[in-house]
């Protein structure tokens, strides 16, 4: 069935949910197609249902146990269970076809489109029940073991290639009142990440960012066989390709919604490229040209981390003088003893402030909150709903900082709306789209502002209007920067679904759009066998990404609408709805809903308009935009 997703929604839909995936039958990984001749819609929908859930209630537990403890029989088990779920899918997706064009209520049509549409990996049915079964197992072994593969990568901490005092000196400056690692211990995702974040010597940015992107090379033949089995499976079901499938899954025709991310992109791209400017000439002010010239992209590694997605890792960089906060929030959390228990608990107490009902015990026996020191687990943050109903979880090795301060929101936001939907039907357990899942934990955490950490007493004074640029500026270095990086995850795989680009071309294609969109460059020269995007955990992990950059644009929109509905008439980024049970029971009908309406119903109930727009982050940045513009006078910007 549709892939689990963890990051986000759950197997409501068996379909097209979050970040992690599983799929699968009832009554096993072989189960015959149904006679469904003889059923009504009501009657197919019913049964499709009944079998996801029962698929759901082992699948996703075998998931959990996978991601939680990879070893080669949980990897078995995974792609066994994942098998399972790509025939159940697959079948129930044929099955849709026999009520094309009969008279079904808006409801039932909808069901049938996710049953048919909302499948990331589909495996072809033809050929015998075996044939199914042997290519079935063959995708989800390749989709299981790319995904561990991410998950145990490690980068050698070799001599000739780091100043290892220098590295563990910043590694070991950071732990929470721990012994100092294992010197000769190979570096996690977290430390090569916290190296990005810290260091500013340009020589160990490039040995962290070359040696994390050199855990996957040999993912390519396999991300090659898993895009040709897919692309069979969307065309048997009528997509051109999976590209085509993915895109048919926001309520409009694939090309309409493809035209709509281009429309979006023209309304924010202005802005990004005058941060672009702004931080290059930063950057050269600080490296020098030989590190970073003044004209075209910026290298990579510079900023602050290691996909060059989010930028707010460099600030003290980028600071625009004269308008500091005044605190630094991941030094403020470690000064005032948040573990990262109290991190979650935080974050929990902002939904419950807006009116929704605290966490369930479950959540905090069965929630991964930190990474285990004697086995490997995916540490790249998820939230499940393993029943569907009130078994919500978070996975992640959360780290004392601001970073993960935000994603402690972001995950439990994915929890909240699991919740929130329970009582929908099974295909309509999820987001009104995967960019309102996304969304809803980051619109919350728009609202930690120096006000509301001054509530929490982790501030003691709220910075003057003065420091709101550097506010400004900070927020854009997290989310601004993140358009464009959002945008070449999938216009890649797009290309590669579509075959215009070939596996000859992987890397250089993606080498090509972070040059293209974010305007940025490798620091080393890749090598032939590279498989840049490899490193970064939704190309393995097989999770689709324009969801996050619909994410970016909805999270303003719901922050404006909220603090409008709290009647704010200050800047937005002064805004904290924090409290505000009228807009949290507003909040609370949107996110109700679940899947059950077109999107464009749902953000009407919460904002009152039907059409997804960047005006509402564009003007929330406006002061910054019109500072940078005059900063940047002189520059030559662009790329
Ligand atoms: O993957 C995530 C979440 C889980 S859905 C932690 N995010 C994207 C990423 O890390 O690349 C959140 C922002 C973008
Ligand atoms: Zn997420």
């Amino acid at each position: 069935m549709r892939q689990i997703l963890l990051c986000g929604a759950a197997i409501g839909a068996l379909f097209l949910s979050s970040c992690n995936s599983v799929s699968a039958p009832a009554t096993g990984p072989t189960a015959p197609a149904a006679t469904a001749a003889k059923e009504t819609p009501a009657q197919f929908l019913a049964r499709a249902e009944k079998e996801s859930q029962e698929y759901a209630d082992y699948a996703f537990r075998i998931a959990w146990v996978n991601s939680n403890f990879i070893t080669d029989d949980t990897d078995w088990l995974n792609a066994w269970a994942g098998s399972a779920g790509t025939l159940l899918s697959v079948r129930l997706a044929n099955e849709t076809k026999q009520f094309e064009g009969a008279d079904m209520t808006p409801e039932q049509k909808r069901k049938m489109t996710i049953l048919r549409a909302g499948i990331v990996m589909p495996a072809p049915s033809t050929g015998t029940l075996e044939d199914q079964k042997k290519i079935a197992d063959e995708l989800n072994t390749i989709t299981t073991d790319l995904n561990s593969t991410y998950g145990k990568g490690k980068i050698p901490l070799d001599p000739a290639k780091f100043d290892v005092a220098a590295v563990l000196k910043i590694l070991n400056a950071s732990r929470n009142k721990e012994e100092p690692r294992d010197p000769k211990a190979p570096l996690t995702l977290e430390e090569a990440s916290l190296l990005l974040s810290e260091s500013r010597d340009p020589k160990i940015l490039a040995a962290a960012w070359e040696g994390w992107h050199a855990i996957s090379p040999g993912m390519k033949p396999d991300y090659q066989r898993m895009v040709e089995i897919g692309n069979a499976g969307a065309r048997e079901l009528g997509f051109e390709d999976v590209a085509d499938m993915w895109l048919a899954n926001y309520d409009m025709p694939s090309k309409d919604m493809e035209a709509t991310v281009e429309r979006l992109w023209t309304q924010v791209k202005p802005l990004y490229n005058d941060l672009h400017c702004y931080v290059r000439g930063k950057l050269n002010a600080k490296y020098g040209d030989a590190v970073q010239a003044k004209t075209g992209p910026i290298r990579a590694d510079l900023l602050g981390n290691m996909w060059a997605q989010q930028w707010d890792n460099i600030y003290d960089i980028a600071a625009p003088p004269a308008s500091d906060p005044g605190y630094d929030l991941t030094a403020v959390l470690k000064q005032k003893g948040y573990d990262e228990i109290k991190m979650v608990k935080t974050g929990e107490a902002f939904f419950t402030s807006l009116g929704l009902a605290p966490l369930p015990d479950t959540f905090w026996q069965r929630s991964l909150i930190t990474r285990p020191r004697d086995r490997e687990v995916i540490c790249h943050a998820s939230a499940w709903d393993i029943d569907n109903l009130d078994d919500i979880r978070i996975k992640m090795c959360t780290q004392i900082n601001a970073e993960d301060f935000s994603t402690v929101h972001h995950e439990l936001g994915h929890n909240f709306y699991q919740r929130a939907y329970k009582n929908q039907d099974l295909l309509f357990k999820n987001g009104a789209n995967d960019g309102f899942h996304e969304a809803i934990g980051d619109f919350v955490a728009l609202s930690i502002t120096p006000e509301y950490l001054k509530q929490l007493g982790l501030i003691s004074n709220v910075p003057p209007a003065s420091a709101d640029l550097g506010l400004l500026m900070d927020r854009a270095l997290e989310k601004v920067s993140f358009l464009p990086f959002a945008l070449k995850v999938d216009k890649w795989r797009w290309q590669v679904f579509r075959g215009q680009t070939t596996p000859a071309q992987y890397n250089q294609a993606w080498v090509d759009l972070g040059r293209q969109y974010q305007g940025i460059t490798p620091p080393v020269s890749r090598p032939g066998d590279a498989f840049d995007p490899g490193a970064k955990y939704h190309i393995p992990g097989n999770t689709p990404y324009l969801r996050y950059f619909l994410s970016f644009v909805l999270q303003f929109q719901f922050h404006k609408a909220a603090c409008e509905q709290a009647g704010w008439t200050g800047p937005l980024h002064r805004c904290s709805i924090y409290g505000n049970k009228d807009v949290g029971a507003k909040f609370t009908k949107m996110l109700e809903m679940g899947a059950s309406k077109p999107w464009p119903d749902a953000l009407e109930a919460f904002t009152g308009t039907r059409e997804i727009d960047g005006s509402a982050l564009v003007s929330y940045f406006a002061p910054l935009q019109t500072w940078m513009k005059e900063q940047n006078k002189g520059q030559s910007c662009g790329w």
